[in-house]
């Protein structure tokens, strides 16, 4: 037995059988036990597969510093693997977290090509005919694990052990759009596969098991397995996608990560995964307009001048910084350089006078994407990518036709990249890119010209050209991107499903027809994704949780739905677009945008983010110079009204009763005995809460000036007799203010002005309050 040890967990090799199992050194009973490694190929037309195993260990393991991941004892061991394919395996097992990594090189010593079609980094259990699996110390009725889609349109949200996989109902029209790995869910409940990771643990609490891959530069991983089963069957496998492996050639596969028992951690994997790709989490993106969910391919210069000017209008109350042009500029897709008839401007006079407006211009582009018909489909077909069987690729449908896509793995593709991303940054002056559709060159269906590339590496090495053409000071938004492809290349990524004025997954309005699809566009799918990826915000990059549409006409979403929608971008802490027309834009619509702004950056926590899509409670922990408190989203996700409660031992960790302020109706709630009723919520409805545990004397209860009830307290300064407070927002704001006092104020004013607060408890007032960027607030009371 080969034995390594670090101060959390035994990896154990039993090198006859290649059998490896891992177990947490604290003694707990969750563990990997008999994985195998195994690598599927063809020799000639022979389908084939092996597993590795006589293991010769080839040096001791010693403690090495890693650069990215700290200190490690390493391993590294060859196998026999037979049909001359050596197999390497290399192990890392941390010296400093309770994880390890392993990863596989396949090397061909035979004189022939060979062609592989998948490694399996780890394969256990009785689903796949073997022995051992995943023990787990939870019942199997009391799991639930994290299911996460193939790219940023794809479902991603918590399952239990009685659900099913949730995928694309829309066949042809979707499914080539969302399927990144060879594994399939059988559909039965239970049996899911998850694109890159999976965190297994109970509904809430801390994570149990967490796998994936650190990376897919080199191939698109996932992992597989039955969480109803007492002890789980496991697959992780990375796609080769059958590429040549020529004699002599190697093949190596991206870093896997395993962590089990006290300390494993779903959020410590996505920082490693930060750490291996180099994240740009850091760059706040822009708040802004997009044209898109208004205009739709519609849209002319005169529309984005409008509202480029209304925005400018509107600058004082919704400070926007950044004005996007999306989809629809463009004479065909795929013909970028060419404008059609509705921009008579030339795409750099269109920059510039977003420019002098006031700000930023971006603008959309699917540089992949080719539509029949097209310049480029007739001038350049040589470009385009095959598919199976010799026909085209069909990377989805749209406009009743199969969408094609450039074969990126042709240099002069390359090159023409290199001069578009060019183009529209350097000539056309656009510092903010949406870069679009980009999993196309990616997808399964898809036969490259050179053979010898993988799927992921082609997009990855795409991906790295197109950042360098653009500059590092470029602000690159990723979309309909697979998620590990895009960490170190997008400052932000686009992480679910296009929102839209409708609530329920639709074709043509006609909800039946969509089979509730969650990847179609429709602002429930986008709200579920936003929430249950919040936790890669500002880890991975930065979240676009797709834009607020806040108009109360032309949209079906009810006043309930669309603040619902609002409460959810503004808790996952991601980007904050609008995409309505902004010169029609009714007040009551304009005020449901200014709560979001300034947006404070932070995703809420998730207390169930395993259990449930989406998540029904996000809580964010906030601090000001008036106290501490926190923000809770409590979401009434059924289509019938509910009550729901709170309860604070458990979510807030609270020992003391709460005073809680409700953001929509400003009501005011109490909690007894640690738990907080609420009213009923109305369908598809949001309750967004500011929970304080209560003092006595002078207290800040909330405000229905922003969202978080209290970022907007600059300053606070309560005295015996009165209180001084700033209140500042860097914009127009009039609403009101709820502070407890001490005594009934004599006098109160709001930049000087008086003002008359309303007495709404014994000891709470309501103050109102209006001002432009700051406030000074002076209340006086007078103690008896
Ligand atoms: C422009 C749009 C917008 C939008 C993007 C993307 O077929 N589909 O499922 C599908 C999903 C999303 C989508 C288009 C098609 O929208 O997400 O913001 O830029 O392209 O065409």
């Amino acid at each position: 037995m080969i034995t390594v040890a670090s101060p959390f967990l035994l990896l154990q090799i039993e090198p006859l059988t290649g059998a490896w199992s891992v177990v947490s050194a604290a003694g707990d009973s969750t563990a990997l036990r008999e994985a195998r490694i195994g690598v599927g190929f063809r020799a000639g037309r022979n389908r084939s597969r092996v597993e590795a195993r006589g293991y010769r260990a080839e040096r001791a393991a010693s403690v090495r510093k890693d650069r990215l991941h700290g200190r490690f004892r390493v391993l590294s061991i060859d196998a026999e693997a037979g049909h001359g394919l050596a197999v390497r395996a290399e192990w890392r097992v941390s010296f400093e977290k309770p994880f390890l990594l392993w990863r596989v090189v396949l090397n061909n010593r035979t004189a022939a090509a060979q062609t592989v079609d998948w490694i399996d980094l780890c394969r256990a259990g009785r689903r796949f005919g073997l022995a051992g699996g995943v023990g787990l110390p939870i019942p199997p009725a009391e799991r639930a694990m994290f299911v996460n889609g193939w790219q940023s349109w794809s479902f991603a949200g918590g399952r239990r052990s009685r659900d099913r996989q949730p995928g694309p109902m829309l066949g042809p029209y979707n499914l080539p759009m969302h399927i990144g790995t060879g594994l399939h869910s059988s559909g039965r409940p239970g049996h899911f596969v998850s694109d890159m990771f999976t965190s297994i643990g109970k509904p809430s609490g801390k994570d149990e098991f967490v796998a994936g891959f650190l990376a897919q530069r080199e191939q698109f991983g996932a992992v597989e397995t039955w969480l109803g089963d007492g002890e789980l069957s496991l697959r992780m496998r990375a796609d080769c996608d059958g590429v040549r492996l020529d004699s002599g050639g190697t093949l190596a596969t991206d870093w896997a990560y395993l962590a089990l028992g006290p300390g494993a951690s779903a959020m410590e994997y996505f920082d490693a995964a930060a750490r291996e790709n180099c994240a740009r989490a850091g760059r706040a993106a822009p708040e802004g307009w997009c044209s898109w969910y208004y205009y739709h391919t519609a849209i002319s210069q005169a529309d984005l001048e409008k509202n480029t000017d209304a925005a400018r209008a509107l600058h004082a109350k919704l400070p926007l910084r950044m004005i996007q042009l999306d989809d629809g500029y463009a004479a065909d897709v795929g013909d970028w350089f060419e404008r059609g008839p509705k921009f008579p401007s030339a795409m750099k006079d269109i920059s510039a006078r977003i420019r002098k407006a006031g700000f930023t211009p971006g603008v959309w582009i699917s540089p992949f994407i080719v539509r029949p018909g097209s310049r480029m489909q007739r001038e350049h077909r040589e470009w385009l990518a095959g598919g199976v069987q010799g026909i085209m690729s069909n990377v989805k449908i749209t406009w009743l036709r199969d969408t094609l896509t450039l074969d990126v793995t042709r240099p002069e593709v390359a090159e023409y990249l290199r001069l578009l991303i060019r183009t529209v940054v350097r000539e056309w002056k656009f510092p903010f890119l949406k870069l679009d559709y980009l999993y196309l060159p990616a997808a399964r269906s898809v036969r490259f010209f050179d053979p010898t590339i993988t799927r992921a590496q082609a997009l990855r090495r795409t991906l790295e050209i197109i950042r360098e053409e653009a500059g590092e000071k470029t602000y690159l938004l990723g979309c309909g991107c697979p998620l590990g492809s895009g960490i170190g290349i997008f400052d932000a990524m686009r992480i679910g499903p296009d929102v839209d004025p409708v609530w329920k997954p639709h074709v043509f309005r006609r909800t039946w027809a969509a089979r509730g699809d969650p990847t179609v566009p429709a602002a429930w799918n986008a709200v579920r994704n936003m929430l249950s990826r919040a936790p890669l915000h500002r880890r991975w990059w930065w979240n676009d949780p797709d834009c607020l549409l806040a108009r109360d006409a032309e949209t079906d979403l009810t006043a309930d739905e669309r603040r619902t929608l609002a409460a959810a971008i503004a808790l996952s802490g991601g980007m904050v677009m609008l995409s309505d027309d902004l010169s029609a834009l009714s007040p009551e619509s304009v005020r449901l945008a200014q709560i979001l702004l300034p947006p404070l950056y932070r995703a809420a926590e998730l207390p169930a983010w395993r259990g449930e899509a989406p998540p029904r409670v996000a809580i964010l922990p906030m601090r000001g110079p008036q106290g501490a408190w926190w923000v809770v989203g409590l979401f009434n996700w059924a289509d019938r009204p509910r009550k729901d409660s709170i309860n604070l031992r458990e979510w807030i960790h609270s020992k003391s009763e709460v005073v809680a302020l409700s953001f929509w109706d400003g009501r005011l709630m109490e909690s007894s005995g640690g738990i907080l009723d609420t009213p009923e919520i109305p369908a598809h409805a949001s309750i967004l809460l500011a929970v304080r545990t209560r003092g006595n004397g002078v207290q800040y209860i909330g405000s229905d000036l922003h969202f978080s009830q209290g970022a907007e307290v600059a300053e606070w300064k309560p005295a015996r007799n009165g209180l001084r407070a700033v209140l500042r927002l860097g914009r127009e704001a009039e609403g009101a203010v709820w502070i407890a006092l001490p005594a009934k104020p004599v006098r109160s004013t709001i930049e000087g002005e008086s003002i008359q607060p309303e007495r709404i408890s014994d000891d709470v007032w309501k103050v109102p309050v209006r001002f432009s960027k700051q406030g000074i607030l002076e209340i006086r009371w007078s103690r008896k």
